[in-house]
This record gives structure tokens, sequence and C-alpha cells, in this order.
């Protein structure tokens, strides 16, 4: 029999982009490197540089408040994603190509990074079994088992490398944690800002580092169950406290407390005393390319023409970015979602096949016919908006306050005839997805792309016939929901209420047809529940990245 390889020490590194946005917008203006920069969307500051911060402006502050705060403060529109998702996907692509290839890398949001280093870390240790010294910061006793210190100063010696090759090719800093597990390496990643790094020796350092601190410093200890564990326990204010009070063996206890799932209370004991073994997950492509906007109050058509397009050309872009990435890939369904204003907060949603123009192989940055094929593939994706949104475009009067557009069924690879991978039929009303609204929302400064004006669709690419004052002939009243003609007396207000019960999932008895509706509810549920079920997972996926 083979001796039995050691047991590797497991070894975490965690990255984190140093003041992401406002570094990009710095990056392509290198004249606001000395001046406070604050970056902001829909009047907060999602960000500011270091310079701002030592100024006392605060990140999520309201930006008047900031300006209040620093009167010589330099604001940026962050409002349009594109440049930080392509700045996310060149340093995601640089720390690839600096680590061996099927070394697993996850990332959350845009700007962080957790690599498991161990077969990286071990790899190196058996091309060169001298440890090399230490960089950066250390937290911990150097007298830990001599294998887990070496292999952790070879992670440390490889965060520093894959900074600096960061730095060198994207003009961008980031700070790294090292530790033997992601609590370890997130939490020593926050230690020494900006461009630093930071190893945890051991779990007893974490724990150490822990004890004077809330338990909501646990990334993941969400603020629900500190809230219930405090107002049974007023006296815990400590994790230290908390291992004191909720000893090993009392797991079933803390999660009555806690109000969660014992597996839940396990893990935060655990992570109280330093101690965590949640693996580092690959990341993939998304499964989902969305954008919404929630977009006020829009009631000309010209207008919703007009954020269709710049959705559509920005999922477009974003489904072209992807395949720079991940390599080609055909999206078999298209979602489209709006909201009518006076409808709740719930939006319709309709899954339909993908065109097939935007499975075109032209769809690739730097392709030769990719403008061609770009504007092929908007024109049908509007057509598609425009036919799922025909019967509300049609009452005499309407208001739209959310429209989106995503892209999701992925397959790999190109196809030959470029056909949607697996037609869907159209689903009905969707359950709601906060989530998701609040969470694609689309750059506002799109709507403004006029630009996006030449993408070759007109208003004349849709179904419903125009009165000379601009208003859809009083025939076509129809409710978007349930597809009932509704009496040409029907005024706006009794036409929302309509729509109101058909949302809830009602109907009406009167000017609808309740029975059609419920019927129609029934007969595209399935679709509708993939997709509802998928978007709920999306939130849910944001709750946890968030937590
Ligand atoms: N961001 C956002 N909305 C938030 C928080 C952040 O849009 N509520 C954006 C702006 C940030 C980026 O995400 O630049 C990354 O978030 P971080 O929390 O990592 O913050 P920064 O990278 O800006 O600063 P730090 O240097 O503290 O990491
Ligand atoms: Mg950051």
């Amino acid at each position: 029999m083979p001796p039995k390889r050691p047991r590797r020490p497991r070894v975490i590194l965690a990255f984190d982009l140093d003041c992401f946005y406002a570094s990009v917008v710095i990056r392509a203006n290198p004249a606001l490197a000395p001046l406070p920069v604050a970056v902001n969307q829909k009047h907060l500051v999602v960000t500011c540089n270091y310079v701002a911060r030592a100024l006392g402006v605060r990140t999520m502050s309201r930006t008047a408040d900031a300006l209040a705060v620093c009167p010589s403060l330099t604001v940026v529109d962050g409002s349009d994603l594109s440049p930080f998702r392509r700045a996310a996907a060149a340093v995601r692509a640089t720390v690839r190509a600096g680590l061996p290839p099927g070394t697993p890398l996850q990332w959350l949001g845009l700007d962080e990074i957790f690599v498991d280093a161990t077969a990286a870390v071990a790899a190196a240790a058996d091309a060169a079994p001298r440890p090399p010294p230490f960089r950066g910061h250390l937290r911990g006793s150097l007298v830990d088992a001599e294998d887990v210190v070496s292999a952790l100063a070879r992670g440390a010696e490889l965060a520093h490398e894959l900074r600096a090759r960061v730095k060198r090719e994207h003009g961008l800093t980031m700070r790294a944690g090292i530790g033997r597990s992601k609590l370890a390496a997130k939490l020593a990643a926050g230690l020494h800002k900006p461009d630093d790094q930071t190893t945890f020796l051991s779990a007893d350092a974490v724990a150490r580092h822990l004890a004077p601190l809330p338990p909501t410093a646990i990334p993941g200890f969400g603020r629900g169950y500190w809230a219930r564990l405090s107002a049974e326990c007023p006296e815990l204010e400590t994790t230290q406290q908390l291992l004191e009070r909720f000893p090993r063996g009392s797991e079933r206890l803390l999660a009555q407390v806690m109000g969660c799932d014992e597996k839940v209370a396990t893990w935060a004991l655990r992570a109280c005393a330093g101690e965590d073994d949640v693996p580092v997950t690959a990341s993939g492509p998304p499964k989902l390319v969305s954008n919404e906007d929630a977009m006020g109050n829009v009631t000309s058509r010209e207008a919703v023409l007009r954020a269709a397009r710049a959705l559509g050309r920005h999922m477009l872009t974003r489904l072209a970015d992807d395949t720079d990435e991940f390599g080609p890939r055909q999206p078999g369904t298209l979602v489209v979602r709006f909201r009518l204003t006076g409808t709740g907060y719930k939006p319709t949603q309709r899954a339909m096949p993908m065109p097939a123009s935007v499975c075109s192989p032209c769809l690739r940055n730097g392709h030769a016919r990719f403008e061609e094929a770009l504007t092929a593939a908007l024109r049908d994706i509007v057509q598609k908006v425009v036919d799922t949104i025909a019967d509300a475009l049609a009452m005499p009067r309407f208001s739209f306050s959310l429209l989106g557009v995503g892209a999701t069924n992925f397959r790999a690879g190109t196809l030959p005839n470029a056909a949607p991978a697996t037609p869907v039929p159209a689903s009905g009303n969707a359950s709601e997805s906060r989530g998701s609204i609040t969470n694609f929302l689309a750059p506002k400064a799109q709507r403004r792309d006029r630009s996006l004006d030449n993408a070759g669709i007109s208003a004349a690419g849709t179904t419903s016939p125009r009165t000379p004052e601009g208003h859809t002939s009083a025939a076509a009243l129809v409710c978007p929901i349930c597809s009932a003609r509704l009496p040409s007396s029907t005024t706006n207000e009794m036409l929302n209420a309509h729509v109101d019960r058909c949302v809830a999932g009602g109907g009406s008895s009167k000017s609808g047809t309740p029975s059609a509706s419920r019927k129609r509810s029934r007969a595209v549920a399935g679709s509708s529940q993939r997709i509802d079920n998928f978007f709920q997972s999306k939130r849910h996926q944001r709750r946890s990245e968030e937590k």
C-alpha cells in the first residue's frame, strides 16, 4: 500500500478591491486621485475614495449630507455599472491566470474574491520546500504547527503576487486576507486597508479578534438573529459572552432563542470560536443576465420603447462580456417583466423563447459584424417586449413603473443554426421578486442615451392602432393581465382597479372574465413557476451575499 499522504493544511485567500467604484472612476481620470471623490447612485454615496473618507465622508450617506461634510467633494455619477462590471471581470481574469488551473475561485458581488489555495500552496511546497518569509501583517502565534505556518506563509506570498499583478495590469489596488477558513480570510482582509494584507495564523487568533466584538461582526450573522438574541438575553454584548452563555452542547437552546435551524446555531457558535469549514464554491457564469428599470411613472410609448432599447442593449452587452469571460453560451429564454403604476409592488413576468438573433455567433466583442448583429438582436428583443406589453400600450392612458428584460436558460456552446435552445410557453403573472427589483435597477442615464434611438425600432413596430390624438382606440381596451376586453367606458381608475384584482388573482366579475384569467394562470403555471423559483433563489443568494 502506498504511504498515506499527510493532510494538507487548508489555505484560503480573500480579496477585496479598495473603494472599488471610486478606483475605477479615478483610473479613468487620474487627475482626481489626490481629491476627495464620491460615487453617486440615486442621491446616495455608494462609495468614496480614502481621501474623502479621511475628510469624514461616509459610504451610504446621502450625497447632500456628504457635500455638507466635505464641500470640496467631487461627486461622480455611478449609475452605469458597465465600467465596474468590466473592471471586475478583468480582475477576476488576472487572478485566475495567476493560479494553477482548477483552483476554486468564488466571487461575491463585484469586488470580493475567495480562493481555495490549498492545492496551489501544496504544489509550491513540493517545488520549493523552504517557505518564503511572511508578507504583510500577522495575527496569532508563529509557534503553531510548522506545516500550517509554512502553508500560510506560502498563501500570503501568493496573495501578495496576485495583488501586485492586479495593480500592475489594471491600476487597481486590493487588500487580502489569508487564513485557514473563509471566515478567517474575510475578517483578515478587513484589518488593514487599503492596499495591504493580513494573515490569521489560527482559529484562536480569529476568536481573540472576535471576542470583544458583537456577533454581527461575523460575516453571515444577520441582524435579525442578533435582535432576537438581544431581546432574550439583553446582557449579551460580545461573541465571548455568547460563548460563555451558550457553551458547546447548547446549540439547540441557541437555535430556539435565535429562531433558527440548529445547524445555523452550530455554525454561529463555531464561528465565535474562530472555526469555519464552509467551502469555497467555484463561481460560474451567471444563470440570469437581467436588467430592470424602476422608472418612476412612464406614460409615453416612446419613453417605454426607449427604456426597452436601453435595457435590451445593456443585456446584449453583458452577454457579450460574459462570452469573453466564460466562452459562448446560448440563452434559451427571454424574460420580460413589467409593472403598471397602481398595480401593487408585484411585477408581471413573462417568459418566452429567446429570438434566434440573440444567439448569433457575431455577438462577440471585437467581431467585425458585432454592431450589425446587435442591431438585429435589439430589434427582436424590443419587438418581444412590445408584444408582451401591447395590451397595456393599447390603453387610452397607461403608466409603467417598472420594465425589465433578462436572458436565462443557458446552454453552453454556439448552436450552428442559432435556434432557441428550449422553447418556453409564455408565462402568466409572476410572483413577487422584490430582491431582483432593487438589485437589477438599470441606470437612469441609459434612458437618456440618444444613441439607443438608432436601434432600428420605431413606434410603428407595435400592434395597436393609434388615434390622431396619439391615443389607442377605445375598442382596443384589453386587460394586460387576464386579456379580458373591457368596455370603452372604462376609466383609468376602473382599469387600475381591474388590474389590481387580476394581479391579486381575483380577476373582475363585471368587466373582466375571471374564469379566463384563472384558466390562463393555470395554463402558464408551469413555466412561470420555474422562473419565479429562479428569481427567488437569486434573491436568496443576494441576501446571503449581503449577509
Ligand atoms: N456598492 C453599492 N452599494 C452598496 C455598497 C457597495 O453599490 N450598498 C458598490 C460600491 C463599491 C462596491 O460595491 O465600490 C464594492 O463594495 P465594498 O463594500 O467592497 O466597498 P468599496 O470597495 O467601495 O470600499 P472598501 O475599500 O471599503 O472595500
Ligand atoms: Mg471593496
